[in-house]
Formats: C-alpha cells, structure tokens, sequence
C-alpha cells in the first residue's frame, strides 16, 4: 500500500502504507479518514500535520492509525527534500556514518542446510546474519521460507494453520548456534529471532543457552505486550534482546527503554507512525544505551527501507538494520538509489528518501490478498505466531 501526495506546484512524495494482512483496513482509514484533511494543507507543516493526525483524532495509536500516519508523514518528508533540493538524511542533521550496517535472513529446513546459508550469505559480504532453522515434528515453523532471497509469510487468502512445540524449540535452537559458531567462526554477527512464541521463563531459558554463542540479538523472546517478563528474562542472561517490530508508538516502548530491560527498539518508521514519531523513539532510547535496529522485512515496502536507510545514517544511537531483500520485481516497481557493499547498504544522495514508484508497471501486479499464518500447538491450542 503506497500513498502519493502531490502538492499544488506538482511536487510528489510518496510513503509506505503496508500493514500486511491488514492493508485493506490502513487504505480505508487513509482514503475516509486522512486524506480529505490534508486537502489545502501546507506540505511543509509536517510536524503540525502529524499532531493533527495523532492528538486532533480522538481515537489514536493503533497499527492502523499509526501506519496511516506514517504514509502521510514519509510522503511530507519525501516532499520537503525534493523541495529543499537535500537528501532525508541531511535534513534530519547530516551524516553520522558512512553505511548502515545490515543483517540478511539465512534459513534452512535443518541445522545443516542453514549452515550452509549462512555460508552462502557471507560470501555475498555479509557481517551479520539472522539464523532460523526447522524444528524437528514441526511442519511449518518460523521463518523457514520456500524462497531462499525473498521470504513472504502471507502466503494465503486466507490464514495457514502452523504448528509450535516449544520443547523441540528450545532443544534445537542453540544446537544451530553451536554449529553455525563451529563453521563460521565468531568474527560474525549472529541474530535469532523467536518470534514471541515462548513464555517469560522459556525465553530466559533460552537466552542463557545461546549465551555461549554471542548473539547480536535475541529478537521477540516473548510477547511485549506485558513489559515485564523481559525483567525475567534480565534477570537470567546477558544475551543482548530486541524488541518492537509490532510497537506503534513511544508509549509501547517506554517501559522497555527506560527499564532497560531491552538492548534494541526495533519499531520502524512505517508501522510507528513515520520519521516524525520514530525520531522521538530512537532520542528516548538514546537517554538509556538502547540502540535501534529497525525492522525491515520484505513486506516493508522499498519506500520504508530508503527512509530507514536515511535514517539510519543519521541517527547517533544507530544499531543495526534489517536488510531481506525484496524481489526483482519489487525493485522494479519501486526504483531507488540505496545500495549493498560490503555488509552494508548506503543511502543515496537524491532529494528526499531517494525512492520512487513506476505506476505503469505497478499495474502490472493486481492485489491479491493473503493473510499471515496462525500457529497452535500440538494439542490444537491457539499460539502466538
Ligand atoms: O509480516 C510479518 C513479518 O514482517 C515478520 O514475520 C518478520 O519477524 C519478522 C522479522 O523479524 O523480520
Ligand atoms: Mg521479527
């Protein structure tokens, strides 16, 4: 879901809209809701705007709300570059690196199959890697992708119904990081991502197994929704944690940071309500040594990834930044000037966040809807996926 704004002397900005599996919802808001307020507005007035938006509705935050938001906000950004003829990162305060340190997704249906990705990615120059394997019983677990480059987990109209067994989990996951050590050594970065799927005391469990294995991150060890079982989870490792990919606003964030109970915010600028919110985000973590590590899957669009990216080399308290890659198709339809050497990716210099939508060939692809994947455990009961 992409949004265009255009303002009066024809200067066009776009941003990213996609809430995936919930696009449709994020459209109606936008089309109903947002987009007749911004009529007549002062493009240059994001800020104004975006208090508008989030303060002037009565009923605020939420995904869909915060998305909406985001689009807006990327796509006034967008236009105030191209208007003062200066690349995001520039009007943000300048550069405070050359490259974005990135992580790729390596995975594969055994411990000896995702080793032998992760292999693959380093050779592609690669410093990090985020390492997934399959779970022995487990038909359709996390993050083991049918496509190697590009992952989608919308894969159906509508829900797939997947397994979880924590057990076989928790026995095989730090068996792949003994391993992958073992091949690669320990000069690279290692991440992991769990996927909420565990309680308070399994995911301490695992993060003290894994600590032999210096991981960069363990990402989503458990639900955020209730703060406090991270304090658990602190209280038994020192395996440095990652959270926030579902957050949508500083107040899902606050009790996290300031506790220190997490090491990286991993909200983006697209579902946590744009480049205007997120800086407020990223300036909080600052305050206490947390560092971001912004998500960025493939069903970030592009458009999400260059402003990330613009961000990114700005931001002082810059962490890491998740790179998928999208397809060949997806980068074409959305042609852009950031690039990948070296384990890093570099925004470019053109005005604004650099990326662009070719319509023509977007019509090309007509929406099909999909849904992501449930999971449920063993017994038949409902699970986080
Ligand atoms: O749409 C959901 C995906 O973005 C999510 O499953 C990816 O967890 C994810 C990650 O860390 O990239
Ligand atoms: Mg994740």
């Amino acid at each position: 879901m992409t949004l265009k704004i255009e303002t009066r002397s024809g200067v066009c900005g776009i941003g990213d809209a996609t809430l995936n599996g919930r696009e449709l919802a994020v459209a109606a808001y936008l089309e109903q809701h947002v987009v007749p307020n911004l009529i007549g507005r002062d493009a240059g007035r994001i800020e104004d705007t975006w208090q508008f938006l989030y303060r002037g509705a009565y009923w605020r935050r939420g995904p869909v709300t915060m998305t909406a938001i985001a689009a807006v906000d990327v796509a006034l950004w967008d236009i105030l570059g191209k208007m003062a003829g200066l690349p995001l990162y520039r009007l943000l305060g300048g550069r405070s690196r050359e490259g974005v340190l990135v992580y790729g997704h390596a995975n594969g249906r055994d411990i000896e199959e995702a080793s032998a990705e992760v292999g693959r990615y380093l050779s592609m120059g690669y410093r990090a890697v985020r390492a997934q394997c399959g779970v022995p019983g487990v038909k359709k677990p996390y993050g083991v992708s049918r496509l190697k480059d590009a992952y989608e987990p919308a894969e159906s109209e509508l829900p797939l119904e997947t397994e979880w067994s924590t057990p076989a989990y928790l026995d095989i996951a730090p068996k792949l990081f003994e391993r992958l050590r073992a091949d690669h050594g320990r000069a690279l970065e290692l991440l992991h991502d769990a996927h909420h799927r565990l309680t308070p005391v399994e995911a301490a469990r695992l993060a003290r197994d894994l600590e032999p294995y210096r991981l960069f991150w363990l990402e989503d060890a458990t639900p955020a929704d209730n703060p406090d079982g991270f304090e658990l989870i602190r209280r038994h490792s020192v395996t440095p944690l990652a959270v926030g990919e579902v957050f949508n606003s500083i107040w899902d964030c606050k009790r996290l940071i300031e506790g220190r109970l997490i090491d990286f915010i991993r909200s983006t600028i697209v579902h946590a309500g744009g480049i205007t919110h997120v800086r407020r985000i990223a300036d909080f973590a600052a305050m206490h040594q947390v560092r971001t590590g912004f998500h960025g899957a493939t069903d970030l669009s592009p458009v999400t990834m260059g402003a990330a990216l613009h961000f990114d080399t700005w931001v002082p308290n810059f962490g890491i930044q998740e790179y998928m890659r999208h397809s060949q198709q997806t980068d074409e339809v959305f042609p852009h000037d950031y690039l990948f050497r070296d384990g890093r990716l570099y925004c470019g210099e053109s005005p604004g966040h650099g990326v662009t939508l070719d319509e023509k060939l977007a019509e090309r692809f007509p929406y099909s809807p999909k849904q992501l994947p449930v999971a449920r455990l063993e017994d038949g009961s409902m699970w986080d996926w």
